[in-house]
């Protein structure tokens, strides 16, 4: 057959293109494919090129960040909302490094995460190579595993391991990286069905039934029971059977941090956040009790202060499918290692049915004192206003990812979501610069969502250049700067306990409003209390990111607090009465 042009040249039949070479780059798109994985987050460099150069022949969005770091963090927010792994890409060198702050928040709030660093070929690894850094032995303590793949033969596996393990057992991040030499070399995807060998790795989630009856008998002993959730419940998805054995034996439930949303928290059982910044209700009642039943929460000492006055009173029943964690802070009376949602279920099934009313209405008369002072009109700005408005008009349905400091205390005490999976804030390496690229990964893992991103001044100024990045992919992400002109939570700090001395925590910053608008975000300051909820309606109602700044009283701070290593009589709250 010829082909006729409309300019009556004649042309030889095309020869069908050659079948593109199955190289390590196209390997790794089908592993990831396989994997589910349809949204990356990551920034080119010279030895992912051929990586780049493949991806548009897969069904994978790439979302290119302007540093690594928001890369890992934005993969961090996507997977803590949609309970996936999330995944981001950095070139080697110093794309990798970037990305070590991010794997370090996934490795201490256990998210699973997938990292792919590029490597330098395997030629010259170890020769200083250009942009050649050791990231596995970088990350070998930030990570849950890592992995350097040595042959296109083993990349298909290595990326099923890798997502085996970020996303069983105690979720964490997984490092995979991958030389260029092992980008390019041609070979085959690993068949589906071939066993996963993690020789040695098998978690626990069906716990020792003697344990389970021991637990039960510890319950029906206890008069003043209380259960601790943590976020293993999230991670589990146990929040249905915490809830029956909460109900069925009548306890009343305190939260970790990261544990918001693990019960409701409208429901008259729950006693909000427990720690440091917990309610003076909850931190008491876990003093006064004689009982814990602590589930997926690892006794930070951000929750227990002084761990020989914690709880003093109290047996204490800790299931968490972590060992490790078992005994590491506070020695359990009745260890139960297994997965939440099982461990619990057996427990709900295995206990009888139990009223604590006394227990209840004691707690109740302590909860009585509102938890800041009476709002003043006309007084200049508090957050706990401003988050107590955004849970009103959000309907407390929005995901909300904080930054670290005062305001993400704040957000803590006042959006108290009933629902799983919509608290995003890093806590136990308490990442400054995490609140905005978690809201990005969060708005890509749930478009269907509202997503606020309350965070400081000071955080705020450590990863704002993801501002770009929010426009560039139009995404829906609502920015609350509460900004207090300080490094706030550092600033109470010496406030507290070294005289008032405020050295280097005064911070300026730029205009926001007008640094909002130069990255063509919609943005709007709020000075005034009568202004809030119309700046908040605005930005909902507003297509695209926002940004609202909320100015502040510069001095303000977060109460209750129980100092650093001291225990619940040494609790601090606000001064009115
Ligand atoms: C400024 C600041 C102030 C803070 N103040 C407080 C405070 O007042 N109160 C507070 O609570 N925190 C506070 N934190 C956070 C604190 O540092 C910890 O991050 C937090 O308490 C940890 O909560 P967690 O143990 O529930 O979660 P994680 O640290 O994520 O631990 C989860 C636990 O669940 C287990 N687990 C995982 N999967 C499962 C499963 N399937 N089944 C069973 N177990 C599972 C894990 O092994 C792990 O032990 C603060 C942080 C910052 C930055
Ligand atoms: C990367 C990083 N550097 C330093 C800190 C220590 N730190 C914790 S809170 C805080 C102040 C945060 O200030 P800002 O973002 O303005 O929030 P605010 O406390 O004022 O609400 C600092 C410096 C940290 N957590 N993370
Ligand atoms: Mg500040």
């Amino acid at each position: 057959m010829v082909l006729i042009q409309e300019h009556t040249e004649t042309i030889e039949p095309q020869a069908a293109a050659p079948p593109k070479p199955n190289i390590g780059a196209r390997i790794l798109c089908q592993a990831l494919e396989r994997e589910g994985v349809d949204l990356i987050f990551g920034y080119p460099g010279g030895v992912v090129i051929p990586l780049y150069d493949v991806f548009p022949e897969y069904n994978i969005k790439h979302v290119l960040v302007r540093h690594e770091q928001g890369a890992g963090h934005a993969a961090d927010g996507y997977a803590r909302v949609t309970g996936k792994a999330g995944v981001c890409l950095a070139t080697s060198g110093p794309g990798a490094t970037n990305l070590v702050t991010a794997i370090a928040t996934a490795k201490l709030d256990s998210v699973p995460l997938v990292a792919i660093t590029g490597q330098v070929s395997q030629a010259v690894i170890g020769s200083d190579a250009f942009q050649e850094v050791d990231i596995t032995g970088i990350t070998l303590p930030i990570t849950k595993h890592n992995f350097l793949v040595r042959s296109v033969d083993e990349l298909g596996s290595t990326i099923r391991k890798a997502f085996h393990l970020a996303q069983t057992g105690r979720p964490g991040p997984v490092l995979v990286d991958i030389p260029k030499d092992v980008l390019l070399a041609v070979g085959e995807l690993d068949p589906d069905d071939a066993p996963i060998e993690l020789p040695g790795y098998r978690p626990t989630y069906t716990p020792h039934r003697r344990q389970i009856q021991l637990a039960a008998e510890e319950v029906r002993k206890a008069s003043r029971p209380i259960l601790l959730a943590g976020h293993g419940i999230l991670i589990s998805g146990a929040c249905e059977e915490l809830r029956t054995f909460a109900e069925k034996t009548d306890t009343p439930v305190g939260l970790t941090l990261l544990g918001i949303g693990g019960f409701p928290q409208s429901h008259p059982l729950c006693l909000g956040m427990v720690g440091m910044h917990g309610f003076a209700h909850a931190n008491r009642a876990i003093h006064e009790a004689d009982l814990l039943v602590a589930v997926g929460m690892r006794f930070d000492d951000r929750v227990t202060g002084k761990l020989t006055e914690f709880a003093p009173h109290a047996r204490i029943v800790h299931i968490d499918i972590d060992p490790a964690e078992i005994g590491k802070n506070r020695i359990a009376d009745v260890p139960i290692v297994a997965d939440a949602k099982v461990a619990l279920g057996l427990l709900a099934n295995a206990v009888e049915v139990c009223e604590h009313s006394a227990w209840r209405e004691e707690i109740e008369h302590w909860r009585q004192k509102p938890p800041y002072a009476p709002i003043q009109p006309g007084r200049p700005l508090l957050a706990q206003q401003v988050v107590e408005r955004l849970f009103a008009l959000t309907g407390g349905e929005a995901i909300v990812t904080t930054d670290v400091g005062q305001h993400q205390m704040w957000a803590a005490q006042f959006y108290k979501p009933d629902t799983p999976d919509l608290w995003v804030s890093s806590g136990g390496l308490g990442t400054m610069g995490y609140g905005v690229p978690s809201a990005l990964g969060a708005a890509l893992g749930r478009p269907d969502k509202e997503v606020w991103a309350i965070v400081g001044d000071g955080g705020v100024q450590m990863t704002l250049f993801e501002f770009a990045t929010l426009v560039q992919e139009q995404v829906n992400v609502n920015i609350a700067i509460v900004n207090n002109g300080y490094l706030g939570m550092v600033r109470q700090w010496q406030q507290f306990f070294h005289n008032s001395n405020y050295s280097e925590t005064l911070i300026s910053g730029p205009d926001f409003v007008m640094l909002g608008n130069a990255y063509g975000i919609a943005s709007r300051r709020v000075c005034h209390q009568d202004e809030i909820d119309d700046a908040i309606r605005w930005a909902q109602t507003t297509a695209g990111p926002t940004l609202l700044e909320f100015v502040i009283g510069q001095e303000e701070n977060v109460f209750p607090m129980i100092p650093s290593g001291a225990s619940f009589n040494d609790l601090i709250e606000d001064e009115w009465d």
